[in-house]
């Protein structure tokens, strides 16, 4: 792993400035030395003030987003293609005006429930805009992953299988995947098999619980997640997202149903998921080595 993150909805909705440098300060507090911003709008916060705070914190920065239907590049209306893959190339420029590492989440559809599965041609014009903004992201000096999530947030990439596929489509080499738990738990049949299935092509993970809380709350293995990280000798980030009705954005809380609060501090939420973490990682370090033991 190279750094430990958080998502910045454990302690904002984040819509003002204030609240996203208080985030920024609380996450380093926290030890955490990357924070993920949702939905990242040059015209709303001061990119400069923000990678300011985060070079003073050493808080690396990764960005997430989801398209609309309007701006829906899988779609077959080259009017949002067209208004999506712009959109993109500004997320792109805004990750890197803010210092930051990574532009993920997803990226290649609407976030939202489709009401039929993806088309031929939509996908085609997805791969194609997709491919367009590695090149803008890679000349940018940001790592592009697109995240894979489950059949109720998107129609196009529900599994790891899918993802690689899309992937080898663009012909790009600066495109990877973000993985997530959460997703993975409903979607994968051996969710440790898709992490060794996509390897290196893994550049960017989730950690999230199977009902979005507290991790060991719920229902997901993560002795088999750890292991099979190791495993792939896993080397780059790896950020904890937990949403509760607690902290509200309207957007992206609505699209993920979070319609209850399975936390209402976030504090102590952010201190057990880094020592949760941290615990796991060093149980699946010394399982190996008792392993290997003669
Ligand atoms: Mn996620």
């Amino acid at each position: 792993m190279r750094r430990l993150g958080i998502h910045s909805f454990v302690w904002t909705g984040g819509g003002t400035q204030d609240e996203l440098e208080r985030a920024m300060d609380r996450s380093a507090e926290c030890g955490y030395r990357l924070i993920e911003l949702a939905y990242l709008r040059p015209d709303r916060f001061d990119l400069d003030r923000l990678a300011q705070r985060s070079r003073a914190l050493d808080l690396d920065i990764a960005v997430t987003m989801g398209l609309s239907p309007d701006t829906d590049i899988s779609s077959e209306d080259a009017g949002a293609v067209g208004r999506g893959e712009a959109l993109l190339a500004d997320a792109v420029r805004a990750v890197r005006d803010v210092g930051g590492s990574k532009l993920g989440g997803i990226l290649y559809s609407a976030h939202g429930k489709y009401a039929s599965q993806p088309t031929d041609r939509g996908r085609k014009n997805a791969v194609a805009a997709i491919a367009r903004t590695a090149d803008i992201a890679k000349a940018a000096g940001v790592d592009l992953v697109l995240e894979v999530v489950n059949r109720f947030e998107t129609n196009l990439l529900n599994t790891t299988a899918q993802g690689l596929a899309f992937i080898a489509a663009t012909g790009s080499d600066h495109v990877r995947l973000h993985l997530d738990t959460f997703h993975m738990n409903i979607e994968e049949a051996n969710p440790a098999a898709a992490i060794r299935l996509a390897g290196d092509k893994i550049g960017y993970f989730h950690i999230g619980e199977s009902n979005r809380g507290y991790l060991g709350d719920g229902t997901i293995d993560f002795d088999l997640i750890f292991d099979a990280l190791l495993d792939i000798d896993y080397g780059r980030d790896i950020t904890f997202e937990s949403f509760s009705s607690a902290v509200v954005d309207e957007g992206l809380s609505k699209a993920c149903a979070i319609w209850r609060d399975t936390w209402t501090e976030s504090m102590p939420l952010a201190r057990h998921a880094r020592t949760f973490i941290e615990m796991k990682r060093e149980e699946a370090a010394r399982r190996r080595r008792t392993n290997a033991r003669p």
